[in-house]
């Protein structure tokens, strides 16, 4: 059950698309003040643990933390930062008392859950927000009910969940081509490689620099024809250039983001001085869609939306100067500066908005843009990920989770983070494995990728700064073929398992605890999840580790892939060390389930879905099937597989 409660007024979010009953009086929070700032609180009890909040940092369970909802452009990522890229307000809170709160708030929201030990969860949230309250009977229950309510998850196409290869810095076909080449030379699976900012003209979106990409719908073409599609990058921001058609038509029908005089907004970003489209305006969106033809006529099918929170490297208010070279700017500290957000404004329906009341919409709102376009262009599904969101974006597109480093504790957060992400219905997303920041050493890509072979976003993407990240950079490449084959292999399950959530509004990463609520050690497990309907993922994730201590709320299946053939071995309940080398990986079958694994193959089109074993104790396996593209994703592509 559902119910909501308003507290002042906010901008219409988006993101709750079932009808929801008002409530007489908010459970669970006491609220003081409206409007301009309310405050909420509620107490918890010891043993109360605090899922959700989406991209945040620290634990599964979120208590001792505070996390401050205000999209931000901060790629020096760690424990104590209080932003990311997305804001993602809702709460499960379990204990004596089970439930889930959603602040809907377009605004700024500060979550402090019980980080000095007030034993509260105080919320703070800066503009108007409608509280929506959702009880049940369960974790379970409770997160697929605040599933069911904010719509069903965006579909990505079979070979999105192929793995990508991606680095800001490659600038030519030539780098393209020996990426693949690359993967193909070493025997190394591949399905997609990311083009960065530098396949642009000048930074500036929906053009191609040609003297880098002489003919880009061949060399698109040649590159599918080899298995491997190009997804390129989308900025924000539009390049302030009188002549560019798009810039043109967006000036002259009012679709950018005004200044406080009511001018066309600037702000620099890679391409220098900028126009933000107002992504908030319903013809704005449409417009930024239709110009995705401009790619889709090249035959791109994959897109990924960056720089959307919006960052801003400075602006003709920031304080210091203004000027119209961003890259390489000693202003330049890597987000925006907070008096830019309080510089611009919206159009909704007629109305001006400061952008300040909805800053944590804008990059939602491009993904639906794109998204929206998208799916008028092309008759398949498509990949699309964003980096900044709002909950309700995930009906659009996936996420990624931004600027992260080459470090175990950030392969950790990977990890902690996805069931929350799961809980505010980003099913497809993942992170930038290897870390985006930093140089990655062999021992931490293999163990992050051992992990990334579950996550429905798979790609190794870094920074320009770093060593180069490919997997056949490295020595030793028979590890990595054990690995990367292993995603290949258990594709039918996570395809299965994925469009099987998405479908019934249900998660696909789940915290132990909410699937044996009875177990009182599986409360506190902080690094075991399980992933789909029949799988208990443990990976390694300490540096050095031989292997790990794994706990089992109940006797399962454990099963050992070393890159040749599947093992398994029962595995009694309770804690057991498991040795796991660096080319292995191991992961536990729940009792009575099963897991379809494939033949394998190099590539998404190589595997075959319908020609699988069936791994684990139990007698039979529902399939989701169909081609990989069709937007007909219905209960009827179900199938019943026995053993
Ligand atoms: O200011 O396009 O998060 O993935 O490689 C940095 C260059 C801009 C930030 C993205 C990152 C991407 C990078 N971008």
């Amino acid at each position: 059950m559902i119910e909501k409660y308003s507290f002042g007024t906010h901008p219409e979010t988006g993101a709750v698309v079932a009808a929801v009953r008002e409530g007489e009086r908010l459970p669970y929070f006491t609220a003081k003040g409206e409007g301009e700032g309310t405050r909420f609180a509620c107490p918890l009890e010891k043993g109360d643990i605090v899922y959700g909040l989406g991209e945040t940092m620290r634990g599964i369970n979120k208590r001792g933390g505070r996390y401050v909802s205000f999209n931000s452009d901060n790629p020096h990522h760690n424990d104590s930062m209080p932003s990311l890229y997305g804001s993602h307000n809702f709460l499960l809170v379990s204990g004596e008392r089970t439930f889930g709160a959603f602040f809907d708030t377009p605004a700024r929201a500060v979550f402090d859950i019980d980080l000095s030990g007030s034993g509260r969860i105080d919320v703070l949230c800066e503009r108007g927000v409608t509280v929506y309250i959702v009880e049940g009977e369960s974790c379970n229950d409770i997160a697929r009910q605040f599933l069911a309510a904010i719509g069903k998850s965006y579909l990505p196409p079979l070979w999105a969940f192929g793995f990508g290869q991606s680095r800001w810095g490659y600038k030519c076909e030539k780098d393209i081509r020996s990426v693949a080449n690359g993967y193909e030379r070493a025997g190394l699976p591949l399905d997609y490689i990311c083009l960065d900012i530098d396949y642009m003209d000048r930074y500036i979106d929906f053009t191609v620099n040609k003297k880098r990409f002489p003919d880009m719908k061949s060399f698109v073409s040649e590159m599918k024809a080899r298995g491997v599609r190009l997804v390129p990058i989308v900025d924000a921001g539009i390049k302030i250039e009188p002549g560019n058609p798009v810039f043109d038509e967006g000036v002259e029908k009012g679709y950018f983001c005004k200044n406080l005089e009511g001018k066309d907004f600037s702000a620099a970003v890679w391409p220098g001085l900028t126009h933000f489209p107002d992504f908030m305006k319903k013809e704005a969106r449409d417009w930024f869609g239709r110009q995705y033809k401009f790619y889709t006529d090249l035959g791109f099918e994959g897109f990924w939306n960056d720089m959307n929170e919006p960052a801003i490297f400075y602006s003709e208010y920031s304080k210091g100067k203004a000027g119209d070279r961003a890259c390489g700017d000693p202003l330049y500290k890597g987000g925006a500066y907070l008096n830019d957000y309080k510089s611009f404004t919206h159009d909704m329906d007629g109305e001006t908005v400061p952008h300040w009341e909805v800053h944590n919409l804008f990059g939602a709102k491009m993904t639906q843009a794109s998204s929206e376009g998208l799916q008028k262009l092309l008759k398949t599904r498509f990949l699309l990920f964003s980096r900044s969101s709002y909950i309700g974006a995930h009906r659009y597109g996936g996420i990624w989770t931004g600027d992260n480093n080459s470090s175990w504790l950030m392969l950790r957060r990977n990890f902690t983070m996805m069931p929350g992400l799961n809980m505010c219905g980003f099913l497809f997303s993942g992170a930038d494995t290897g870390g985006f920041g930093g140089n990655c050493s062999r021992e931490l890509l293999l163990r992050w990728l051992a992990l990334s072979c579950f996550t429905p976003l798979m790609r190794d993407h870094t920074t320009i700064f770093t060593r180069r990240q490919e997997c056949y950079r490295y020595r030793g490449k028979n590890d990595f073929k054990s690995i990367l084959s292993f995603r290949y292999r258990i594709l039918p399950y996570l395809y299965s398992e994925f469009m099987k959530a998405a479908l019934s509004s249900d998660l696909l990463f789940r915290p132990l605890a909410f699937s044996y609520p009875k177990d009182e050690r599986a409360k506190s497990v902080e690094d075991e999840l399980i992933v789909g309907d029949s799988i208990l993922i443990a990976p390694v994730m300490e540096k050095g580790a031989k292997g790990r201590t794994v706990y089992l709320p109940e006797d399962m299946t454990e099963v050992r892939w070393n890159g040749k053939v599947f093992t398994e071995i029962p595995a009694a309940k309770g804690e057991h060390f498991v040795k796991v080398s660096l080319h292995e990986i191991v992961f536990y079958i729940r009792k009575g389930k099963c897991v379809p694994v494939s033949k394998g193959g190099t590539n998404t089109s190589e595997v075959d879905l319908k020609d699988v074993t069936l791994l684990g104790d139990g007698k039979e396996y529902t399939q989701y099937l169909d081609d990989g593209l069709t937007r007909d994703c219905t209960a009827k592509n179900l199938r019943v597989i026995t053993k």
